[in-house]
């Protein structure tokens, strides 16, 4: 059985990072650890101020500790929202102790979108966060953390391919071999992923058609999906387009339900399907 450790926040209301990891990862057949950076009464979107939040960064070095004592491995380990610049530091500290060559480093530097930080974070913040990239196989950026990794403005989710590839060559110079910018819209009517394998030299687009609206966490599923399917040995271009098509799936279904589900998709429905576009 694969394993992946899966390193983020647990936001106990609000269906992102940990709470839609665990299920996905799990549901794909793959044995699924988490260390839980931070305990959070929901995820910090709008609507939900006034949130609490328990850091967790002192324990994960003695986690890391045992861990290493247990002799654990893992087939990747995935990174997503990180609360602090020092919880930066601590996980790729934890790369050093278990990133073997067999293991994958997935990191998705999650520090914004729609142009502006999240809540908590600055430009110290994304300085260290580069530096975790440069650890990582793969990274996974949207538009607004991809300005930020290179520490230029932010030009909007619209852009040419010219662009796109030229965003994703600089990306690949922070160090990472294979960068793909979520969330990029080529034309009115289709927006997705860009990818680039710097091994290869390949582009490629995982493209799917335009649905209207902002979905929460949305980035978080995709993560997650796409980890489970590399490490369950599909090829990349395979795997980015069952990632993409499980996020559309779970928008879809969500459709229609936005004044209630405002805050994360609903993707528990579509985990059968999930299941049964991964069987191998
Ligand atoms: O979906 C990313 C995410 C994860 N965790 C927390 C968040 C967010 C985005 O807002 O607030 C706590």
């Amino acid at each position: 059985m694969k394993r992946i450790v899966s390193i983020q926040d647990i936001s106990c209301f609000g269906k992102c990072s940990l709470t839609v990891a665990l299920p996905i990862i799990s549901a794909m057949g793959i044995e699924t650890c988490v260390v839980p950076t931070a305990v959070l009464s929901t995820h910090t979107g709008t609507g939900f101020e006034g949130y609490t939040y328990h850091d967790l960064t002192a324990d994960i070095p003695a986690i890391a500790a045992h861990w290493k004592r247990l002799g654990l491995r893992f087939d990747a380990i995935c990174t997503g929202y990180l609360g602090s610049k020092e919880q930066v530091q601590i996980v790729s500290d934890f790369f050093n102790t278990f990133a073997t060559p067999q293991c994958k480093v997935i990191v998705d530097p999650v520090m914004g979108d729609k142009g502006q930080y999240y809540k908590g974070f600055d430009d110290s913040f994304a300085h260290q966060m580069r530096q975790l990239c440069r650890k990582a196989d793969v990274i996974m950026p949207n538009m607004t953390e991809a300005a930020l990794l290179l520490g230029e403005p932010y030009r909007g989710e619209r852009c040419d391919e010219a662009f796109i590839k030229e965003l994703l060559k600089r990306l690949s110079g922070l160090g990472t071999r294979i960068v793909m910018l979520t969330g990029v819209h080529v034309d009115d009517t289709h927006q997705g992923v860009a990818c680039y394998n710097s091994e290869t030299g390949d582009f490629f687009n995982c493209l799917s058609q335009n649905i209207p609206g902002y979905f929460h966490s949305t980035g978080d599923v995709f993560s997650a999906t796409f980890a489970g399917a590399l490490v369950k040995g599909f090829p990349l271009e395979r795997a980015l387009r069952i990632a993409v098509d499980f996020t559309v799936d779970c928008i879809r279904h969500t459709l229609g339900h936005e004044k209630e589900h405002w805050y994360g998709v609903m993707f528990e429905e579509c985990l059968p399907q999930l299941i049964a576009n991964t069987k191998q």
